[in-house]
């Protein structure tokens, strides 16, 4: 039997993942949080697969993520041949990490380990695969361009720190316990079911909302960070591979180019027919529709953060050559995706 669990299935990478692994015949159990409000959109098209299993639980709960491992257990018995455990939840939004920076903490950085302890204290160790959420945030700064599994890590946000305990963990685990424990260290990937925050989806969605004359600007920040975008679904399947291996091991995933922030608005424009022309510059730049004079894009400093990283590029070779891991969707295809999907 096979089977697996994602902690954080209602967020974009959870619910991809989901797909990928009920596809491949899995049992999926998924941890929900509480909230007032309904949060499973991303994965309420799943709802009648039988082999869809969700439980309430946060990552703040040891105890909580203890009875969930321990209900597996129970269910399958010795039929249970392996568990796939894949840590996808986190408080994600950088920006958002410097307000929240204890939570943050207490979430990626100590929810890793109070899940690895939860299978070391469930029995399932030997039974379990485990992989963690890491990220390209983790080389913040960068000491070297481009960034591959070797490159030495200066996270510059509460969240990059957090994710680097997170990594630590999941390397301690495996050398102290021989646990199968994979870092995934993930490059920025978005899609149709990217969160409205983040920079990729906000100008997706702002665009649509402007041509709906919904909303008539669209405020951002830094329009010169450099990132290294690719789709949610190819990294989620490169997930999976990872933890098909023999030995575990660290990858990168990454599409190995990159774009700034400012040549994602103007392709997501032009593919509406809108050439967006910049004047000024810093937070008086504006960007204008050449054909109406229409000003359109501003910017807030309300959007910049306390430290930025500036680039990211990845270099992903490794994961390319070891687990025959490949883009399917390039950075045309994605804002094209994004574009469609939010203008509908
Ligand atoms: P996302 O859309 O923000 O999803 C985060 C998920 O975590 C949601 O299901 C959320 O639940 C859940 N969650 C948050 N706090 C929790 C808590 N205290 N207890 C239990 N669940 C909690 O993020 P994503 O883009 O799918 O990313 C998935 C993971 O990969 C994250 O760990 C992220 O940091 C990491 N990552 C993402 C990228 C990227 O570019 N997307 C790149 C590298 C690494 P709610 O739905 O209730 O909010
Ligand atoms: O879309 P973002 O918020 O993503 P960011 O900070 O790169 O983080 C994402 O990718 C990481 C992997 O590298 C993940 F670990 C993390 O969980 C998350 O998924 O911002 C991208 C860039 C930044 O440089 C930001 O300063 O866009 C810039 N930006 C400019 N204007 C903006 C905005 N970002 C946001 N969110 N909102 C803006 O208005």
């Amino acid at each position: 039997m096979k089977v697996a669990l994602i902690t954080g299935i209602t967020g974009q990478d959870g619910s991809y993942l989901a797909e990928i692994l009920l596809e491949k015949n899995y049992d999926v159990w998924g941890i929900i949080r509480r909230s007032s409000n309904f949060t499973t959109s991303r994965i309420e098209h799943l709802y009648n697969n039988e082999s869809l299993f969700l439980k309430y639980g946060d990552l703040s709960d040891g105890s909580n993520i203890l009875s969930i491992l321990n209900e597996i257990k129970d269910k399958y018995k010795e039929n249970l041949e392996r568990l796939e455990v894949y840590n996808l939840a986190a408080m994600s939004h950088v920006k958002v990490s410097f307000e929240v920076p204890e939570y943050t903490g207490n979430i990626d950085g100590l929810g890793t380990l109070r899940l690895l302890e939860s299978i070391r204290a469930s029995g399932l160790k030997d039974k379990t695969r485990f992989y963690q959420a890491s990220t390209s945030e983790l080389y913040g700064k960068v000491q070297e361009v481009p960034q591959n599994e070797n490159t030495p890590f200066y996270p510059r946000s509460p969240y990059g720190v957090a994710k680097l305990y997170g990594y630590w963990i999941t390397v301690n685990y495996r050398e102290s316990y021989g646990m199968y424990c994979c870092n995934g260290i993930l490059f920025n990937h978005e899609s149709e079911r990217r969160g409205l925050t983040f920079v990729t989806r906000k100008i997706t969605k702002g665009l649509s909302k402007i041509l709906r004359n919904e909303q008539d600007k669209l405020v951002l920040g830094n329009l010169d960070a450099k990132r290294d975008w690719g789709h949610a679904k190819d990294f989620c399947y490169g997930m999976w591979l990872m933890l098909q291996q023999d030995e575990p091991e660290d990858f990168v995933l990454s599409t190995d180019e990159n774009h700034t922030v400012r040549e994602f608005v103007e392709k997501a424009f032009k593919l509406k027919n809108i050439e967006i022309i910049w004047k000024g510059s810093g937070i008086n730049e504006i960007g204008y529709d050449k054909n109406t004079n229409r000003e359109l894009i501003f910017i807030s400093e309300q959007y910049y953060r306390p430290a930025e990283v500036d680039l990211l590029l990845g270099d992903s070779s490794k994961a390319r050559e070891k687990l025959g891991w490949k883009i399917e969707c390039d950075f045309d295809n994605l804002v094209k995706k994004m574009v469609e999907e939010d203008c509908k």
